[in-house]
């Protein structure tokens, strides 16, 4: 959910967000012929989401919705950890979005890919806002998938879910979107789930999250590939 805490989250400072990358990380994070900047700045292809397969909203959904498929291409738009990013597109309840990406999630050692959404913590507390947690499925060919297991808890950390970590990557910060040790957001293993190769990403709102009801479910702003081939 989005626009309860708009007022009220503008103006903290970020105080704990990551250092940028490390020179070496550069390679990882640097723009190639594949990727291009539209006239607004914004960059899309490469190792981001290049199309939005489909997207089957749900209730509360709305936010986010005209600047649909172009708000989820290109890398995230974090805003820290102590405020929630914008540049989103709300599922609603119980929605869902499938994405593609130019080429395959394949696996290698370590984490494969990196869903951002837009929760944040205030500061002087463990609350967590805008956090509404998406059940991540990868499929090769758009019709069998695989989900990664994701068990909501009461407390602050929900493995295996996406959209309870903050945010910091941000093409104006200098942080890699493409470095998880860096890059804020939930990070996916495809040997987790015993897949080697995935041409699709979907996220399907929870629907059990939002600190102050309704909730506009799972605030989706960008997928990074980490592997990809
Ligand atoms: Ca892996
Ligand atoms: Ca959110």
């Amino acid at each position: 959910m989005l626009l309860a805490f708009v007022a009220g989250c503008g103006a903290s400072p970020i105080t704990s967000a990551p250092q940028a990358a490390t020179e070496g990380d550069g390679g990882a994070c640097a723009t190639g012929a594949d990727v291009a900047t539209l006239p607004d700045g914004r960059i899309v292809g490469g190792p981001y989401v290049s199309s939005v397969v489909s997207f089957t909203p749900g209730p509360g959904a709305g936010f986010g919705a005209s600047a649909m498929p172009d708000v989820v291409l290109g890398p995230p738009r974090g805003a820290g950890d102590q405020r929630g990013g914008t540049d989103v597109v709300s599922l609603g309840r119980g929605g869902e979005i499938v994405l593609a990406f130019d080429g395959a999630i394949v696996d290698q050692p370590g984490p494969d890919f990196t869903v951002f959404e837009n929760p944040f913590i205030v500061a002087g507390t463990t609350d967590r806002f805008w956090e509404e947690l998406g059940e991540v499925s990868v499929s090769d060919d758009g019709a069998t998938w695989t989900t990664f297991p994701c068990a909501p808890s009461t407390g602050a950390s929900h493995p295996g879910c996406a959209g309870w970590n903050p945010v910091y990557a941000n093409p104006a910060d200098g942080l890699c979107a493409l470095d998880p040790r860096v890059s804020g957001g939930d990070s996916f293993d495809l040997a987790d789930v015993h897949v080697a190769h995935a041409r699709f990403v979907r996220i399907r709102d929870l629907a059990t999250q939002g600190l102050t009801p309704p909730s506009t479910g799972f605030d989706l702003d960008a997928v990074a590939v980490l592997h990809l081939r």
